[in-house]
């Protein structure tokens, strides 16, 4: 693979002299022939849209992540695909809506042991194999427990990590007692904090493939329960289940969830140093996002929003989403586009110059990166359990079933009211309607002869 791509990129270098030295009043056009970026996607697991210091936490450090942010770009409207882990790690992987591919629910440690990501879909790391990328995971998988859904047989050529919800940090047991750390398809463990081994991976990957373009993707498990700090100890044995968090006293759980988020953010500046010390930096995007909002109790994680994972108000799925790119993305810029998960497949393949796969929902947003326009009018989509909503410019729909009604309606102009606090419904009647058809032809659509998670 390396050789070939050397030789690759030493005949493209060549034919890029030749032609520079034939037209060099176009020296800048050329830009075609040099090598594609190097991609870094960081993803957090539950991280609020308020957890990190630059989305306003008063409480949490983050100086790595919060310079990231001021030397790039901050997204403002960015949402995850699902409200909970596996949906939108399903839409991230293909550029579609999850529903497309019957992953609109969680692939659950104790009854989806042997459901996962079908291998037929193209994912992310296959499409950017395919244009040349050496790929690896390291960290959170989540679309499938059996061996055959394994990373490896999706496209990428390392994984490290495991494939459930949430491992115990120390031990990596999952919590329905199964030991899940893998090294490619072979369960084997390696000492160490989640966390901390995530980083050394990465750190490994890009130091061993520094020369070539690569896709590292590294979705950490920080700060999914369980709540362990660095210098914690297990708590999760072969055979037992602890399907919550029981070990943790609750009043506990906000010094932990810090330094668990405070833990994450270092590593991430270890990892920046890495690529600044290999000069990569110049050619290397890196793109921080969470999987879904912050979880419900323990603490204001999702401040100003309203709502928690799970739920399809703003706090369920408006995530902190940062880019960065020193030379090619501006510092200090703010970006308010809506954009969703699935849109990070279309956006990283653009960059890299592959070619599209057919029927994605997802759209490129590379010329917001660069601030030279913005994305086209479009709708967008959520549905979990009895739940739905849509979203048209500021306006969002959320339908769902009550108790009391099988189809409550609520409208939020989330211009004025972010924290959906003010349901307009009963004001515009007309509004609701048109929104609803476009709801109801969606869902009809996207869930065509899908069979879903039960
Ligand atoms: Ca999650």
């Amino acid at each position: 693979m390396k050789s070939n791509l050397n030789i690759f990129y030493s005949i493209t270098l060549s034919m890029a002299v030749l032609v520079l030295a034939d037209s060099c009043s176009s020296s800048n056009k050329n830009t075609a022939f040099l090598k594609p970026p190097n991609i870094l996607l960081i993803m957090a697991d539950d991280l609020g849209y308020g957890d990190i210091g630059c989305y306003g936490s008063k409480t949490i450090v983050t100086p790595n992540l919060d310079r990231l942010a001021s030397e790039g770009m901050r997204f403002t409207d960015f949402h995850s695909n699902g409200a909970v882990c596996s949906p939108t790690r399903a839409a991230l992987m293909t550029g579609k809506y999850q529903q497309r591919v019957g992953i609109e629910g969680v692939i659950t440690a104790a009854h989806h042991r042997d459901v996962g990501l079908v291998l037929k879909e193209v994912t992310l790391a296959e499409a950017l194999k395919k244009a040349g990328y050496v790929t690896g995971i390291f960290g959170k998988w989540h679309l499938g427990y059996a061996e055959r859904y394994n990373p490896t047989h999706q496209g990428f050529d390392e994984f490290k990590g495991y494939v459930s919800g949430n491992v115990d940090y120390f031990s990596h047991i999952d919590q329905e007692g199964y030991f899940d750390w893998w090294r490619d398809s072979i369960l084997k463990d390696d000492k160490g904090y989640t966390t901390d081994l995530i980083t050394q991976y990465g750190i490994d990957f890009i130091k061993r493939h520094k020369e070539e373009p690569f896709f590292l993707y590294l979705p950490y498990e920080t700060p999914h329960y369980p709540y362990q700090g660095r210098h914690g100890k297990p708590f999760r044995t072969i055979g037992s289940k602890r399907p919550r968090n029981k070990t943790t006293p609750p009043d506990s759980i906000p010094a932990i969830y810090k330094e668990m988020v405070e833990v994450m953010d270092e590593n991430i500046g270890k990892i920046i140093e890495v690529l600044k010390n290999a000069h990569l930096t110049k050619n290397t995007l890196v793109f921080f996002c969470s999987d879904n909002g912050g979880v419900k109790n323990y603490g204001p994680h999702n401040f100003p929003l309203h709502g928690w994972k799970g739920q399809l108000y703003e706090g369920g799925h408006r995530v902190p989403a940062i880019a960065w790119w020193p030379g090619k993305i501006q510092a200090g810029m703010r970006s308010d586009e809506t954009i969703m998960s699935m849109d990070i497949f279309p956006t990283f393949l653009d960059l890299a110059r592959g070619t599209m796969p057919k029927g994605l929902d997802g759209i490129s947003f590379k010329k917001v990166l660069f601030s030279k326009g913005d994305l086209p009018e479009r709708c967008l989509f959520w549905r979990f359990h009895h739940v739905k909503a849509i979203r048209q410019g500021n306006w969002k729909l959320i339908v769902s079933e009550t108790k009391a009604s099988k189809n409550h309606v609520e409208l939020y102009n989330l211009k004025d009211d972010i924290s959906e606090t003010k349901n307009l419904a009963g004001n515009n009647p007309d509004l609701v309607k048109r929104l609803q058809k476009k709801l109801d032809e969606w869902e009809k659509e996207v869930t065509k002869g899908v069979p879903f998670l039960s």
